[in-house]
């Protein structure tokens, strides 16, 4: 779990990066289940990233019992992101970033409550925690932060190509202020962060993968005042850190009735907002 210290820095900063996070075995486990699993790849979805590229994706919305939902519901992850949003959390969504090499798509400037905000969530108490599956590095397009951008609130955003983009005027001046970390991180690292924290990464033109876990939680007082493509509070049934190791390659392939994908067409957080060539 994370620490007092970790956690205050997180309030600070708007994330914290904790090495190791996940063990060499828990990483490698879930690695080799989503390289094995037909269906992760049969559900994923490109999203133009407005700079000619095109990032892959699969996005599911309850955590179900594959390997996956066990990572997203075991104490560790789940008791850190009620420490850090201050009581009780649900499952907000998972994703699996198939950043692939020299054809994975870049991310554009945004904060996730860019999106978020479109799904008719009050309050900014939302956080994600980025799994490295694959080591993340600036030349395989690891994600990038402004440090403190989570201070500015949440920014206005338009689509650029599919995605949620921050206005562009707004992140330039917060470039100017505020540090850009390159969050390298080794498989098992974990970078937790602030749903208004502004993200960005690069297209990935090296030869090697960089795929990542990434879980998103709201907290359950923060319950969406209507009814969205992402869940509605729903209790979370947390398990043992064991139960990573226990579960073993237990992949979507094998068993993905409880999990709810959400493809691409019911995705309407980014969809909502106007293109920049319209507006
Ligand atoms: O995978 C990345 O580099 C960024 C992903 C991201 O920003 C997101 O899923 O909101």
């Amino acid at each position: 779990m994370l620490t007092a210290n970790q956690v205050a820095d997180y309030h600070r900063d708007g994330y914290i990066i904790a090495p190791q996070f996940l063990s060499a075995k828990e990483i490698d486990l879930i690695g080799r289940a989503a390289r094995q699993d037909r269906k992760l790849d049969a559900q994923s979805q490109g999203r133009d990233d407005g700079e000619g590229g095109n990032v892959r994706l699969s996005l599911w919305n309850h955590p179900g019992n594959s390997v996956y939902g066990m990572v997203a519901r075991c104490n560790r992850v789940v008791n850190s992101m009620e420490k850090i949003l201050e009581g009780e959390v649900y499952h907000y969504h998972s994703k699996m970033i198939l950043k692939d090499a020299k054809v994975g798509g870049a991310w554009t400037w945004h904060q996730d409550y860019g999106y978020w905000y479109q799904n008719n969530v009050l309050f900014p108490l939302l956080s994600s925690v980025m799994i490295a599956v694959d080591p993340a590095t600036r030349e395989n397009g690891c994600m990038q932060v402004l440090k403190q951008s989570h201070l500015l609130g949440r920014v206005d955003h338009n689509l650029v190509g599919e995605q949620a983009g921050a206005n562009l005027e707004r992140v330039e001046e917060a470039e100017k202020r505020l540090e850009k970390i390159y969050c390298e991180m080794d498989p098992g690292d974990a970078l937790f962060f602030h749903c208004n924290l502004l993200h960005r990464s690069d297209q990935n033109s090296s030869n090697q993968a960089r795929w990542t876990l990434i879980c998103c939680y709201n907290a359950a007082r923060n319950n969406p005042y209507q009814e969205s493509h992402h869940p509605s509070y729903t209790p979370l049934e947390k398990v043992d850190d064991s139960a990573i190791l226990k579960t073993g390659l237990k992949r979507f392939e094998d068993d993905d009735s409880q999990v709810v994908w959400m493809g691409e067409k019911s995705d309407q957080s980014a969809k909502s907002l106007q293109s920049l060539d319209k507006s």
